[in-house]
């Protein structure tokens, strides 16, 4: 049990008391997580002021249009990473590996991250968020490979999120629970303000991109039409709608009062070759691992995410997770 109002810093702390023979290594890449997150938070709050809204004329390795922000908010990351306590990173925003310079004592573990997820919502002003994962680095490798990235969900050590929306919130997990943090911009420390948070097992809202509709596999058509239906159809209840096309704000939504999101694979993706819309490293993995740890579930609708072996980097995989019920009963419609 921590206090309300304690900082991100001496939670940090206090946990790694709890492991005897802690470093400080990893207390450090969080503080250095949680520094990068304090300087985005300031730049998406300055927006247009600083000219910081729009294309940047360029596309990552996933052929994505790149936003200014989407590069600014990567340069923000590696910095505040480059201090001699991760080994090496990994972004959405960069086709390869990114390893530390060579005048920088490498630490032991592997960082990564989707430093402005949902990045389109800058130009029209609305919530964004910087998704994280750490993992360990294989024990006596020097210089990782994207080969040493390939570690399922299981073995992340931490994840997280910060969302940039009206207050600027860190999620935290390190495997024992799930803590918000809340940006107190007056003496720039996130406090502690909800501890040990718990995804209700039931809800009765549901977060697609109904766009997509005509493209979905028969039991994701199933499983949306019957909420449709209202208290009329078989689910006896009437169903709420959200998209807002930020899965850092679909989840903190979830994280606050239920709910269960789905970007699910479909024949348009398909047929252009696609596994999913959302990466397994950088979105799918981290949120999984806070979803679970809230006492939720995170799945392909097939399968648990955390237990997929990743094969490649940018590796795109289908999702739906949230209240725990709502995701059994997608996943066993498509497991029948
Ligand atoms: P991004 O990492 O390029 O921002 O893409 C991920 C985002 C998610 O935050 C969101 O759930 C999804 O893309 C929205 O997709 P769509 O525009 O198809 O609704
Ligand atoms: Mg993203």
């Amino acid at each position: 049990m921590y206090q309300i109002g304690t900082t991100l810093t001496q939670f940090i702390l206090e946990e790694q008391r709890k492991h005897a023979g802690a470093t400080g290594e990893f207390s450090c890449v969080l503080n250095d997580i949680a520094l990068a997150c304090k300087k985005i938070a300031a730049l998406t709050s300055k927006g247009d002021l600083i000219g910081v809204l729009g294309s940047a004329g360029s596309e990552n390795v996933q052929g994505e249009e790149q936003k200014k922000m989407d590069i600014i908010t990567n340069d923000v990351m590696i910095e505040a990473l480059s201090r001699g306590h991760a080994a090496a990173l990994a972004s959405e925003e960069m086709d390869e590996v990114y390893n530390l310079p060579s005048n920088i004592p490498r630490g032991h573990y592997l960082v990564t991250f989707d430093p402005l997820d949902g990045s389109s919502n800058m130009d029209v002003n609305v919530s964004v968020g910087t998704i994280f994962s750490i993992m360990k680095a294989p024990e006596g490798v020097e210089n990782p490979t994207a080969a040493d990235f390939m570690q399922p969900g299981t073995k992340q050590v931490a994840a997280g999120y910060c969302l940039y929306g009206p207050s600027a919130i860190m999620v935290l997990t390190t495997g024992n629970g799930v803590n918000m943090f809340t940006l107190d911009k007056d003496c720039g420390e996130f406090l502690l303000t909800r501890e040990d948070v718990k995804i209700p097992a039931d809800t009765k809202e549901f977060a697609i991109n109904v766009s997509n509709q005509r493209y979905w596999e028969p039991p994701m058509q199933r499983y949306i039409s019957e909420c449709l239906l209202g208290v009329e159809g078989p689910r006896g209840k009437d169903f709420n709608m959200r998209w807002v096309a930020s899965m850092v704000a679909e989840i903190h939504r979830i994280l606050t009062r239920g709910g269960i999101f789905i970007y699910p694979m479909d024949s348009k993706m398909k047929a252009a070759g696609k596994t999913g819309k959302l990466r397994l490293l950088y979105e799918a993995n981290p949120m999984g691992f806070i979803v679970e740890q809230a006492g939720g579930m995170a799945t392909t609708a097939y399968s648990r995410i955390m237990e997929l072996q990743p094969t490649d980097l940018h590796q795109r995989v289908p999702v739906v997770m949230g209240s725990r019920n709502e995701v059994e009963l997608v996943t066993g419609y498509h497991n029948a």
